[in-house]
């Protein structure tokens, strides 16, 4: 059986949704990698970069990266369409979002959740937040302007990016300015959060609670 450290709420949410969609049985080992030095030293265990999600394979190999493990995951089951196969026309836009989703947004978390690891002073801590924020809703805005979406970001087909989106654009500075940023998108996200095949498990790895939005 598969096994992913991931813990809800983290990167390896759209990991567990797609698996859900696949109806692949997998196994958790929880690990709140930013809120706990035992959950970071369980993860060392298998990534030295002690983040989640890292995903242990039959075969004991390990993996890492969001972006990659959704992508190999999705071309290893092609049945189920959640990516565009190497030789669709939506395959190059397909690696290009969800590569700039993982590197120019979901990657500036290793300083928004501690900024004192690149900051000397504790007290300027806090300034380095705001840009990084910023940034992320600028990458968004960016992205919603270059794309031409159907029902869903590549077309009329839910893909491996839609959940992608949907679980990263609940992190900081959350959905209500994702929604701003980036208006094509704001629509996919809702659709994907109420999306029927992932109700249960929504409201189990990250659920809708009052606020949420921000
Ligand atoms: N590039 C990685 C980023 C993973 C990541 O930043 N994970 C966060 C949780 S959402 C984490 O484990 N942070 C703990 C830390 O960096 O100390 C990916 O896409 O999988």
């Amino acid at each position: 059986m598969l096994k992913i450290f991931g813990a809800a709420g983290s990167g390896s949410v759209p990991i567990e949704a797609m698996l859900t969609l696949l109806q692949i049985p997998y196994e958790v080992v929880e690990a709140v990698t930013w809120d706990s030095e035992t959950a970071r030293q369980l993860v060392e265990t298998v990534n030295p970069l002690r983040q989640v999600p890292a995903l242990v394979l039959p075969t004991g190999e390990i993996m890492t990266e969001s972006a990659a493990i959704m992508i190999y995951l999705a071309d290893l089951h092609p049945q189920a369409k959640l990516a565009p196969g190497i030789n669709d026309p939506k395959r190059a836009q397909f690696l290009r979002w969800m590569t700039y989703v993982s590197a120019a947004i979901y990657a500036l978390v290793w300083i928004v959740d501690d900024p004192t690891r690149i900051v000397a002073e504790k007290t300027q801590a806090q300034s380095v937040i705001a840009p990084l924020l910023d940034r992320r809703a600028d990458c968004w805005r960016m992205m919603d302007e270059q794309i031409a979406p159907g029902r869903y970001i590549l077309g009329d087909d839910l893909s491996a990016l839609d959940l992608y989106v949907a679980v990263i654009s609940r992190f900081n500075p959350g959905r209500n300015r994702f929604y701003r940023s980036a208006p094509k998108m704001a629509e996919i996200v809702r659709r994907v959060d109420a999306d029927p095949r992932l109700t249960a498990f929504w409201a189990r790895r990250y659920p809708f609670d009052a606020g949420w939005e921000k």
